[in-house]
């Protein structure tokens, strides 16, 4: 995913939302890289859509990338809202990478135990 018209500027006013969904039982791991917003003025949100009471996470700035984030369930929605300006001689622009993963296996299957074997 990358911010519109990457890798010039994003535009004023925008408010898009992106929703990226795996199937069931799986999680969703987002990598950023490249992060510069207009601190305090440009915004990403991340919303953990499994658990809507907390874990919406914001991130502004031009001098950090966000952390790695995973989701607690399959769906994540994450929106971007830019505000009426841009500075000048900034570089306004953003990217990251999203990829589905799979929940702990467990190391051993009982089931298999009970088969029989057919040698
Ligand atoms: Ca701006």
């Amino acid at each position: 995913m990358k911010s519109s018209n990457y890798p010039s500027n994003y535009n004023d006013n925008e408010y898009c939302t992106w929703q990226i969904q795996v199937p069931v039982n799986k999680k969703i791991r987002l990598d950023f890289t490249e992060f510069r917003t207009e601190t305090g003025k440009d915004y990403l949100l991340i919303y953990d859509t499994s658990h809507y009471q907390t874990a919406t996470i914001a991130f502004d700035g031009t001098t950090y990338k966000p952390p790695p984030f995973t989701s607690s369930g399959n769906v994540v929605r994450v929106r971007f809202i830019s505000d009426g300006a841009t500075s000048l001689n900034v570089t306004n622009r953003f990217s990251f990478n999203y990829k589905q993963v799979g929940k702990k296996i467990a190391k051993m299957d009982p089931f298999n135990n009970l088969l029989p074997k057919l040698t």
